[in-house]
């Protein structure tokens, strides 16, 4: 007899959250549509969404681990997998220590349960400070000025869009992204409401983008000057005197002063020509700002990966703060998440606050931030010998040959490593190299819970989703196989539940005797046996305690109709516990217990900015990304449903740029930058400002010894063999992804 039944769970795919309900006949997935009654995403799905059964069932998927024997990859047991593991892993360390031990984690970590909760655990273990990640190809600058702004790099101000009037949006797109920083599902919906309640949303772009569309106006700029364009709307403020920080925040902002001296010499008249923005459209933007009830100004992919990400950043909040609108509905605030948010943790209000540089890169002394270092350099960190090269790499849910820069120089590094172990779905770009795959279970076959995007959230939302389908017979959990992994790593190997049970016991611990914490003073034997009691293991048990320690939760019997696990359980949809509210001064943790408006590196990084303001060069060709709603990066490209239709790996050029290149439309284009050249079709369309050309990433899958058969039929280029790996935002080791120097001319038949 089959059984029908529907289970719902939040779309692990992108950072909106969405709530999915999916029909199961037995252990089939027959359907998955928008959950109506999801208390945030309230039925909103895109097309990714539905596709999480394709994934399951997509036979490209590795099911088994698998070792790299003569060339090729063949499945093995788990066993004999943890074998070569440990085997490499030993090796490595023997010979050349720990430090030359590296890990780079993509981006799906942040959307992984096991990830976010298990992660301290095996890096840990490992015991490198070689820490490489998808941050500093994406967000890390908006952390670093987060970080000494308010404290805590993940204290970021969320645009409150459902409340606000006004919205300037730069460099970012959420009509194909679904939004980043900003965690809205239905963005597209939000940023219509705004209009339809007689609010205004601008958009500012070099590519007149679906977002830019839909908006009320768009703002063609010249890509990578986002900088001069936010100083010079603050400097106009500061000018007219329109300036006021609010009652609201009076006594908590540090700095105006220093601020406005710094920004002199971005006036709007001498910026206009290198931002290709006119001074009088500036001027009406900044009195817009200023005038509107509410208004928050968001930046996202196009304002951080360039060179000047992490002052874009913070000038987006410095704009925010003097018109009044920081922590105040309709203007940018910060979201209280039911577990894991580092400023709801110790003493409210103040903090040791944020600092980079602890650490350096070992070839040539870059700065750590946030205990990472550049991916940009991870390359030269495994191919130049010495004390503490890395020889052997995990790369865990990330596929950096498609999404880093200098893409050739970096696969070749991967092909120098002794050892390498990859924890991933596919046989990809990157885990070709691998000398062991270790499969997750699908994303169907384990529970979900945003700890991530809880803390980017516009409203405060609490939704776990428990595992759709059994997993496959021996396949673990991909907490045990980071747990297994730090056993291995720690000389006393496959040791599962003695790794778990240490890692609760130390939260528990710690907690009993943190004078913040709800469990203070208790009897952390207490606490254990009231977690163990439900029987959870792993990352449920973890959660469990995250929650009912956590602002909203039961503190172990103390909050009546406080929070558990539980309790989520019992609420599929969801629990919606708000809008946001004013967090300040509580929220900070700022050594001051103020906000910080003028934090001295970024002072002193204006200088660099104030530089490029009489260097523009209107020939030159920048070229910028941009990401489509049917992909993901680099790795759902293996859906034919997503997939199909006209090939999206094209160039985008503005018709009078292709003319006076002799370049027509459809044609073959080499594209070269400092690092490489590719070839790749071309499509004209004015919807680029002149001099930007325009290409997404995370294409280029015809590489042999790759196994995704659909996506070898629509390869595309790898658009990061153009993207020169010197460049850096000097603040915070973010690669610079847009603004990148090309030269475009027809392809010749010998390229
Ligand atoms: N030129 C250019 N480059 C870019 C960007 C750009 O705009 N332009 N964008 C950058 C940005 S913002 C990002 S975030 C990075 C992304 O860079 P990466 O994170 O390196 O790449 P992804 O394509 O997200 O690869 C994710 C990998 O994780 C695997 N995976 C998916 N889910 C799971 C899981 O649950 N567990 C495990 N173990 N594996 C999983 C997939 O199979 C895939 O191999 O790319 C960056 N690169
Ligand atoms: N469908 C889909 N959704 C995704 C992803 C995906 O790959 N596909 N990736 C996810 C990830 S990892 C992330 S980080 C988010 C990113 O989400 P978004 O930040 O919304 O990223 P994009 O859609 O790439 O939009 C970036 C925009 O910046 C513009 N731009 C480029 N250079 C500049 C510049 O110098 N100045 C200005 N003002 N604009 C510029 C581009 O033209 C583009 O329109 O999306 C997430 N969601
Ligand atoms: S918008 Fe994002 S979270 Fe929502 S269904 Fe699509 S991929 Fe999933
Ligand atoms: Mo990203």
């Amino acid at each position: 007899m089959s059984s029908t039944r529907t289970v719902f769970r939040t779309c692990p795919l992108c950072e909106a959250t969405c709530g999915l309900a999916i029909e199961v006949v037995d252990d089939q997935i027959v359907r998955i549509r928008g959950d109506r009654e999801d208390v945030f995403s309230k039925g909103f799905i895109c097309p990714k969404g539905s596709a999480l059964k394709q994934l399951h069932e997509d036979p490209d998927r590795l099911r088994q681990p698998h070792v790299k024997r003569d060339g090729v990859h063949v499945p093995v047991s788990w066993e004999e997998a943890w074998r070569e593991v440990e085997r490499g892993l030993t090796a490595v360390i023997e010979r050349t220590g720990r430090e030359s031990l590296g890990v780079y984690l993509g981006n799906p970590n942040a959307h992984n349960l096991s990830a976010l909760l298990y992660n301290r655990v095996w890096l840990r273990a490992l015991g490198t400070r070689q820490l490489y990640s998808a941050s500093t190809v994406d967000q890390i600058p908006k952390q670093v000025a987060s970080g000494w702004m308010f404290g805590t790099p993940l204290s970021i101000a969320i645009p409150d869009i459902d409340r606000t009037q006004y919205v300037l949006m730069l460099g970012a797109n959420p009509h194909e992204s679904n939004g980043s920083l900003c965690t809205a599902p239905d963005f597209p919906g939000r940023l219509a409401a705004i209009r339809q309640r007689g609010g205004k949303v601008v958009v500012v772009d070099p590519r007149h983008s679906a977002t830019a569309k839909a908006a009320d106006e768009w703002v063609s700029i010249r890509p990578g000057t986002d900088g001069l364009f936010l100083a010079a709307i603050a400097h106009h403020l500061f000018a007219t005197g329109q300036t006021d920080v609010g009652d609201h925040v009076r006594t908590y902002v540090a700095g105006l002063d220093d601020v406005k001296a710094a920004l002199e010499p971005f006036t709007p008249t001498r910026v206009a020509r290198a931002t290709g923005v006119s001074a009088a459209v500036i001027e009406r933007l900044a009195g817009e700002l200023a005038a509107a009830d509410s208004a928050a100004v968001y930046g996202r992919i196009g304002t951080t990966t360039v060179a000047f990400g992490t002052l874009n950043s913070w000038l987006v909040d410095v704009i925010n703060t003097v018109t009044g609108n920081l922590d105040r509905p309709g203007g940018v605030m910060f979201p209280l998440p039911a577990a894991g948010g580092p400023n709801t943790k110790g003493e409210p209000g103040k903090g040791k606050g944020f600092a980079t540089g602890r650490g350096r890169t070992r070839v040539r002394g870059f700065p750590e931030a946030m205990g990472e270092l550049p991916v940009s350099l991870l390359a030269e960190e495994i191919t130049t010998p010495g004390a503490g090269q890395i020889r052997a790499l995990f790369t865990f849910a990330g596929n950096p040959v498609l999404s880093t820069p200098n893409a050739a120089q970096f696969d070749a590094a991967l092909a120098s490593l002794d050892f390498m172990v990859s924890i991933d779905l596919y046989l990809n770009e990157t885990t070709r190299h691998a000398d062991v795959i270790l499969p997750p279970p699908s994303h169907v076959e384990r529970s979900h819970f945003d700890l991530s995007f809880a803390m980017f959230s516009v409203r405060n939302v609490a939704n776990y989703s428990p595992a759709v389908l059994p997993r496959d017979p021996g396949q673990p959990d991909e907490w045990e196989i980071l747990a297994t992994i730090a056993g291995i790593a720690q000389g006393v190997g496959a040791q599962v539940n003695r790794v778990d049970d240490l890692t609760i016991d130390h939260m528990v611990r710690a907690a009993v005797r943190d004078e913040h914490s709800s469990i203070c003073g208790r009897d952390g034997d207490e606490i254990l046996a009231a977690l163990n009691a439900s029987g959870r293991r792993g990352v449920e048990r973890l959660l469990d305690f995250l929650l009912r320690t956590g602002p909203y939760g039961d503190a172990f019997g103390v909050v009546a109709d406080g929070v558990t696990l539980d309790v989520l359980i019992a609420h599929p949809h969801g629990i919606d516990f708000g809008a946001l509210q004013p967090r300040i001064p509580e929220v900070l943790r700022t050594p001051s217990g103020k906000v910080e408006l003028a934090p001295v590196p970024l002072i002193a990084d204006l200088e660099r900015l104030a530089a490029t303001i009489d260097s523009v060069d209107d020939d030159q060709l920048l070229l910028v990304g941009r990401r489509h709603l049917r992909s993901n990066n680099s790795w759902m490209h293996n859906v034919r449903t997503l997939v199909k239709g006209r090939p999206r790996c094209v160039l985008e050029m503005h018709p009078l740029d292709a003319a006076e290149r002799g370049i027509v439309d459809g044609a073959a284009v080499h594209v070269s930058s400092r690092v490489g050249a590719l070839v790749v079709p071309v499509s004209l369309t004015t919807d680029v400002r002149r001099a930007t050309v325009s290409m997404p990433h995370g294409w280029g899958h015809d590489v042999p010894g790759v196994r995704a058969h659909v996506a070898a039929q629509y390869a595309g280029v790898n658009v990061n063999v153009l993207v020169d790996e010197e460049a850096m935002d000097p603040l915070s080791g973010n690669a610079v992804l847009n603004a990148i120097p090309v030269a475009v001319r027809p392809a010749l038949s010998t390229d």
